[in-house]
């Protein structure tokens, strides 16, 4: 009883907390790609979501490839361990999915101009390493990403008719659980999500969508990686390719563009990130 008057008041806070902070839909002049990573506005171009120490959600809209606002969308989210934004539903907006500190997964419909839910998506037996949301299947929505904290192995959890996942998932890759950090986004521009990945050695790993599984890594990026409190992929140009986004040890936001097979010279997106929990 405890754990649904927790999520009920959680709820409620994001249901007024919203009212400020609504995101304009851009009238019919519709540019996003459903099933997209991080674009909250459905424009086409990621944008940023921000959990801050306080555990507050906040909003930060891509401007012209550069970060604007904050507003806040939400509340009492430092109970998540994972939560990524992803268009689960199909419908070019971003939708957030977060496994909170029990295992417990939520689905977040992105609805008009806010948030609803959280809608109760299952429970993860297995400790997760980490999660991704990104269009696997390339159908349009997003599905599951789920790296095992125990074996290390990647498993796929396809989004069916946008309800909870189910069953324990095909395997599509091993070896994830020494990873810092691991996401999904399309990569390669073919509409199926790829992996990217980040060592301890400071190496930035591509893990291109091959088949029914991953084909062999490719390096995009070393020297100093291992020092990022976040890494994130998301289409931040809105050229259909992946870029990468990245908090380092001094809290600068940084934008690392998708060019060529690599990525060009990064630009910064501010300052003062180090503080958050998550973004997405
Ligand atoms: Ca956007
Ligand atoms: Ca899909
Ligand atoms: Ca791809």
């Amino acid at each position: 009883m405890f754990r649904r008057t927790r999520i009920a008041l959680i709820v409620t806070l994001a249901a007024i907390l919203a009212a400020p902070a609504a995101v304009a839909h851009a009238g019919s002049a519709f540019a996003g790609r459903p099933g997209a990573v991080s674009d909250f506005s459905g424009d086409g171009f990621a944008d940023v979501l921000g959990i801050d120490a306080a555990g507050r959600l906040l909003y930060y809209p891509n401007n012209g490839l550069r970060l604007t606002g904050p507003s806040q969308i939400g509340d009492g989210w430092s109970r998540f361990r994972h939560v990524k934004a992803g268009d689960w539903s199909g419908d070019g907006f971003a939708d957030v999915l977060g496994i909170d500190t029990d295992g417990y997964l939520f689905y977040y419909p992105h609805n008009g101009n806010r948030l609803d839910g959280p809608i109760p998506f299952g429970h993860f037996s297995r400790a997760t390493r980490h999660l991704a949301v990104a269009d696997w299947s390339g159908d349009g929505h997003a599905d599951l990403l789920v790296a095992d904290a125990t074996n290390g192995d990647l498993y796929y959890f396809p989004n069916q008719n946008n309800q909870a996942p189910t069953g324990t998932g095909q395997r599509i890759g091993a070896g994830f659980a020494s990873l810092q950090h691991m996401v999904a986004a399309d990569w390669s521009g073919d509409g199926f999500a790829d992996v990217i990945g980040s060592d301890s050695s400071g190496n930035l790993w591509y893990y291109p969508h091959q088949g029914s599984g991953l084909g062999a890594r490719q390096q995009i990026g070393s020297g100093g990686w291992q020092n990022f409190r976040f890494i994130r992929a998301m289409d931040f140009s809105g050229d259909g390719f992946a870029d990468v986004l990245g908090v380092d040890s001094g809290g600068s936001l940084w934008y690392y563009p998708h060019q060529g097979s690599g990525l060009g010279a990064r630009q910064s997106l501010g300052s003062g990130w180090g503080g958050f929990l998550n973004i997405l």
